[in-house]
């Protein structure tokens, strides 16, 4: 993967409203542009959040969708107010959205804190200014992306649950899903794809990344992994841990619950400041995709919990990382 010069892409200082911490996008060609979705999480800034914890006053942030468009899906230009957020007595945020461009419309999968559990949710657009909810999973589910086509008739989407009484014991064994539905509303005939414990720079949960894209060799899907290190990492909290990485993983065309490639080391481990150092440092998370004519593809990524980057890389070499599984 070759880094953007322009890294990161995208910061709170390119945003015309209150902002501390932007990452985690999903990104689309819609229209004839790039659209952008954007987690903010503001309220404060690094030094007030400090005083707040060593006070005991953190309060949390507050986390709103922002939205960037581009021609070149390099340079962005942000809208003059969010586009989405959600709070209300139930639900605290919606926030980690990823953009499918199907059949005409957007489909936007997010995650949704709410007082009784960690929702998936799925919508449509077709403006970004309306968003309509399709389906909210029960609890503990997120890190949701549908595919761009119907397979066998039905939409398609990878997701990450959280068993936490049933994985032997293990602490964040969690695992990449996959569930179809007809109609974006229901969703069944859910079916494990990749089980952490089989991606060897993982050494507890791994989730979905950006929504895959279609190649010649099959579904090219990326997926975040995550591996517990001993030495404490750079962080704005403190006793920061865990270490996040991009891998990659190939699906089979008709059958995308197989997984018939995987990169057998990560295709982007934190390794520039503006990955290792942040609200939480060393977190690598893509939540953007686009496979350009020209065989480019453009990866977007949270780093560090706190701005927004790219790195691009050639569709051939991607899939000569993927090893036969
Ligand atoms: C995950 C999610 C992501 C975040 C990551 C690293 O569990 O909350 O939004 O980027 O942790 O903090």
């Amino acid at each position: 993967m070759t880094r953007s010069p322009l890294n990161p892409i995208l910061s709170a200082k390119d945003v015309p409203y209150d902002a501390s911490l932007v990452f985690n996008a999903g990104v689309c060609k819609w229209q004839g542009e790039y659209v952008m979705l954007f987690r903010n999480d503001h309220g404060t800034t690094e030094a007030e959040f400090r005083a707040a914890r060593a006070a005991g006053g953190w309060k949390g942030f507050s986390t709103d969708l922002g939205i960037a468009r581009s021609r070149d899906g390099v340079h962005w230009t942000v809208g003059p107010e969010p586009a989405w957020s959600v709070r209300d007595d139930e639900v605290l945020r919606v926030y980690d959205p990823r953009l499918t461009v199907i059949e005409g419309r957007v489909v936007l999968c997010f995650a949704m804190d709410t007082r009784h559990g960690l929702r998936g949710g799925v919508a449509t657009t077709e403006d970004f200014e309306r968003f309509e909810v399709r389906s909210l999973s029960v609890p503990d589910d997120r890190n949701m992306v549908v595919f761009p086509e119907r397979i066998g008739g039905r939409y398609v989407r990878l997701e990450r649950p959280m068993p936490v009484y049933s994985r032997y014991g293990k602490t964040e064994a969690f695992d990449i899903w996959l569930s179809e539905s007809p109609d974006l509303r229901f969703w069944g005939e859910s079916r494990l794809v990749l089980g952490a414990e089989r991606v060897p720079y993982a050494t507890t949960k791994i989730g979905p990344a950006a929504p895959p894209v279609r190649t010649p060799k099959g579904w090219l899907a990326t997926i975040h992994s995550v591996r517990v290190v001993e030495r404490e990492l750079a962080s704005w909290e403190g006793g920061w841990h865990k270490e996040y990485c991009a891998g990659l993983m190939l699906l089979d065309p008709d059958d995308p619950s197989k997984v018939i490639g995987l990169s057998r080391e990560p295709i982007l481990p934190p390794v520039e400041d503006y990955e290792t150092t942040g609200y939480r440092g060393n977190v690598i998370f893509p939540g953007g995709m686009i496979l350009e004519d020209s065989g480019e593809v453009k990866i977007y990524y949270g780093a560090a919990d706190t701005v927004e980057c790219l790195a691009t890389a050639d569709l051939g070499e991607l899939l000569a990382l993927c090893e036969p599984f």
